[in-house]
């Protein structure tokens, strides 16, 4: 008995394709990883507990560009890997102040500040 699994009736001519179509798609992942500069940086933001964690890593997240945001409560430190053709630390930075999470660059606005959870209410760094 014989199944056949060809659905494509151009099956002889287009067999060669998807693995050039494989091909391509890794070089484009890797140029895309590799050539257009993936940058690692830790910023440090304050904050608290595990909601904070939530919250930092989404606004580092809501930067285009930024592929991955981690951010430590123990020391505060948050990791974020990012294109530098789209994001920089700044735009990072002012993302998570925006929420209500000052950096040693960029300082959330009071009233954001005020609206955190209770637990959420880090001692803030002294205002310069
Ligand atoms: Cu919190």
């Amino acid at each position: 008995m014989t199944v056949n699994f060809n659905l494509n009736p151009n099956h002889k001519r287009m067999k060669t394709k998807p693995m050039m179509f494989l091909v391509g798609m890794l070089f484009l992942s890797m140029t895309t990883v590799f050539a257009f500069g993936a940058k690692t940086e830790k910023i440090k933001v304050y904050g608290n507990c595990g909601s904070c964690k939530t919250r930092i890593e989404k606004a580092a997240h809501s930067v285009k560009g930024v592929t991955q945001a981690s951010w430590d409560k123990t020391d505060g430190m948050l990791t974020v890997t990012f294109d530098e053709t789209k994001a920089s630390v700044s735009k990072i930075e002012e993302a998570v102040a925006k929420v209500g999470h000052d950096t040693d660059h960029f300082k959330a606005d009071d009233k954001t500040y005020d609206k955190l959870p209770g637990c959420c209410q880090y001692d803030r760094p002294a205002k310069k």
